[in-house]
């Protein structure tokens, strides 16, 4: 143990002891919520370092308090590093999550009143797409698009480009956050010029995928301004950031700060520059690939076993399934399944679903945590195994057990990164 956890266990054992337990909860169980992941020693190291007590408001050059030598090397390299990686114009490292980056995006580009295009949230779209119970649903005007679930979740384009005539956004905007599919960023586009609109992707899940190449990068497709948080498949810290075209640079950094934030995080700041740093290594390139490979196998041993996927499989990290249909479990109940077995999902809606979202139809599943840890095509096949176990016989005490007992020694062959 070191220096600073010593005494923290001294001074705190509450909440040491909270800490101890979760780490035994992520390093016992596998992880498999899409939007988690375990980051690198080398963030956790930055996290915890001085920088969280320094305020920086304002950017580099131009802050408001003194003091700023480092942290104006550290969000300058942050910076650097996210346009090279993502071939971007400008970025903006600061917002504190993926809520506030949307914000900020949406209080530079709209005015109150003003419509945007975003997908529905039970095809997979995202809260801060308008959702009617998010402050954003009420300050905008956002019309929804759906996906034809019959068709591998493709979106019907012409229909798109119909309602974007009709209903006049200033943001045609791509963006998911349980969509198990990739996007035609050029046809976004094509509807966005046709309407004078901006087009915005949100790619929050698969920032880490599109950085390493293999998803497509919107800003590739000519996009305006693309939204990533830094935690999720990026494997870095809690975080977003915004990349946008250099025309939009200013009313960007303006809506984060002063709009919308004050002082940035900068041990965040820190830790975002060392995942880029992460990212840009071809290590990182092979990591995303597996993250695929591994969400492919493991859907496709469940749709040999008779399951339903939502939109038939998938073409990156995540995966939704229709538990309901599947095995006559609603997705709270087949969340529970799974927690007692040490599979950590969500509970999910899904496309037009009936139920209501704490009962939900489904849940959903991810691959980038259990790939950090190292898992390959072989180890999702005895996942497959153990969920449909679980998912067929959930009130059976001694499976569960059994079940349980064999995801634990499997977690043993691969250490959580900084534990
Ligand atoms: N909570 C994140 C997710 O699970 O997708 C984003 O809201």
């Amino acid at each position: 143990m070191d220096a600073y956890r010593r005494q923290l266990a001294t001074f705190d054992p509450a909440i040491y002891s909270e800490i101890e337990g979760e780490e035994r909860r992520q390093g016992d169980g596998v992880e498999m919520i899409p939007s988690e992941n375990y980051t690198y020693p080398e963030v956790l190291a930055a996290l915890g370092s001085v920088l969280t007590n320094k305020y920086s408001e304002g950017y580099p050059g131009r802050r408001y308090y003194g003091g700023q030598q480092h942290t104006d090397a550290i969000e300058q390299l942050a910076r650097e590093r996210a346009c090279a990686l993502f071939r971007a114009e400008h970025a903006n490292v600061q917002p504190l999550s993926g809520s506030p980056m949307n914000q900020a995006v949406y209080f530079a580009c709209l005015k109150p009143g003003d419509t945007v295009l975003a997908m529905d949230l039970s095809h997979g779209g995202h809260l801060t797409h308008g959702a009617p119970v998010s402050h954003m649903g009420k300050v905008f005007n956002f019309v929804r698009y759906k996906t034809e679930t019959a068709r591998a979740g493709a979106i019907d384009f012409d229909q798109l480009m119909t309602l974007a005539k009709e209903v006049r956004p200033k943001i045609v905007l791509a963006g998911y956050s349980s969509y198990p599919r990739d996007y035609d960023y050029a046809s976004f586009r094509k509807v966005a010029d046709e309407v004078g609109a901006l087009a915005m992707a949100d790619i929050a899940h698969i920032g880490g995928l599109v950085a390493a190449g293999v998803m497509r990068n919107p800003l590739d497709a000519g996009f305006d301004v693309v939204t990533t948080t830094t935690h999720k498949s990026l494997r870095g810290p809690r975080g977003g950031m915004i990349l946008c075209k250099k025309d939009l640079a200013k009313v960007i950094d303006s809506a984060v700060f002063p709009g919308l934030q004050g002082g940035p995080h900068m041990n965040n700041v820190a830790g975002t520059a060392i995942t880029l740093k992460k990212a840009a290594e071809p290590a990182f390139r092979v990591y995303a690939e597996q993250v695929l490979k591994n969400a492919r196998v493991l859907a496709e041993n469940l749709t040999n076993a008779g399951v339903t996927l939502v939109t038939g499989g998938t073409d990156n990290h995540m995966l939704v399934i229709d538990t309901v249909s599947s095995f006559d479990l609603d997705g709270r109940a087949a969340e529970e399944a799974l927690d007692r077995i040490g599979i950590t999902t969500n509970k999910q809606v899904i496309p037009d679903d009936p139920r209501p979202p704490l009962r939900p139809s489904g849940i959903r599943l991810g691959t980038p945590a259990c790939t950090t840890r190292g898992m390959k095509e072989a180890d999702m096949a005895a996942l497959a195994g153990w969920i449909l176990r679980a998912l067929r016989n959930p009130n059976d005490t001694a499976s569960t057990e059994k079940t349980r007992a064999e995801v634990k020694t499997l977690c043993r062959s691969y250490p959580v990164p900084g534990l």
